[in-house]
């Protein structure tokens, strides 16, 4: 395992899914050829920010002797872009020619096609599709008028793909998750909008195809986010945690036991937790995972101790005193 790549990666984010994309193509399998790390992007584990400090998704690890690519990070290489994921993805394995690398007749035009599809994606699309998207984020732009923009870029785009063929090319793989999330703002005026024939048929092949369902779902886009065992995990009953979201301040130790009652709270390394929730929360209803940060813990002058629990030799973390709602840093649904 550890000499594995590692791939960081967010379910959603249309640059991480057209990362999976590319490696899938490439017959790469989570689990079997890297170890997948779903992440929280309002809590990005140590391990991705060490990586890569500009804290973006997706981000491939690559053990020392992988390859050449990327930027060297001490042993490893970094490749923290998702356009030169895909390239690494499928330079290494590209069976159905993604690359149009084949000396075929048309291929160099198809390539420089495929560089200007993905120019235009990720530069102008991207810009319009964000403003449209994400109106609240950018105050000013005219939500309208980004979605027009888009569209005339689609519209071009609509007369170019036809010339990549039939067969997928790396601007499909590319651009289309950026292209699906665009309809997702509004899927009955985009399936409306006129113009726009072949991406529409694109885009509908591209949603019901195997390969998106495939890195849309475990293991490629597992639904929990990745447990670092640089932080420390207390499971909670949601009622408990939301009198402690009120109050400041969470004093529970373990179920049915307070911290006044007990001296210190409960947690877990993240290599501990299933078994913790099968001993001791398997029937409970609502119980949410909160993912605590010990940096911050003795920053608030609150002591961890690493302690067997009763009756066992495996060291567990305890709290010794209240955990400052400021050291969770997220908390969700547990199993997920
Ligand atoms: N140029 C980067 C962009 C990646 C990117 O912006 N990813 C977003 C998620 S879709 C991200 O990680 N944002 C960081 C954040 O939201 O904190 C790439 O192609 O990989």
């Amino acid at each position: 395992m550890a000499d594995q790549p590692i791939l960081y990666s967010f379910r959603r984010c249309p640059y991480a899914i057209r990362a999976r994309l590319a490696l899938a193509a490439a017959g790469v399998r989570p689990g079997r050829d890297l170890e997948l790390r779903e992440v929280n992007l309002k809590a990005k584990p140590p391990e991705l920010l060490e990586a890569s400090a500009k804290g973006t998704v997706p981000v491939l690890v690559l053990p020392a002797d992988g390859t050449s690519a990327g930027q060297s990070h001490g042993a490893s290489s970094v490749i923290d872009q998702s356009l030169a994921v895909m390239r690494w993805a499928l330079e290494h394995h590209d069976l159905g020619d993604l690359l149009r690398r084949a000396d075929t007749l048309g291929h160099a035009a198809q390539r420089a096609m495929i560089e200007a599809l993905i120019a235009s994606n990720d530069g102008p699309f991207k810009h319009h599709l964000d403003r449209f998207k994400y109106a609240d984020r950018h105050p000013g732009a005219d939500p309208e008028e980004h979605r027009a923009a888009a569209l005339t870029i689609l519209r071009d785009w609509n007369a170019h793909l036809p010339q990549l063929g039939d067969r997928p090319s790396l601007a499909d793989l590319a651009l289309l998750p950026f292209v699906r999330q665009f309809r997702l703002v509004d899927p009955e005026r985009f399936d409306a909008a006129p113009g726009l024939t072949a991406v529409q048929a694109w885009l509908e092949r591209f949603l019901s195809s195997p390969e998106l369902s495939a890195v849309m779902a475990p293991p490629w886009a597992p639904r929990a986010a990745w447990c670092s065992p640089r932080w420390l995990y207390h499971l909670a009953l949601a009622p408990e945690w939301r009198v402690a979201r009120s109050e400041g301040v969470y004093r529970r130790s373990s179920r049915g036991l307070s911290l006044e009652e007990v001296g210190f709270i409960h947690a877990s390394h993240s290599h501990q937790l299933a078994a913790t929730h099968q001993r001791f929360y398997a029937d409970a209803a609502e119980v949410l995972l909160l993912t605590i940060d010990p940096g911050r813990l003795a920053a608030a002058g609150i002591a961890v101790e690493e302690e067997p629990a009763p009756g066992s030799v495996e060291l567990f973390p305890h709290i010794w005193g209240p955990l400052p709602l400021a050291a969770v840093l997220a908390w969700e649904p547990f199993p997920a």
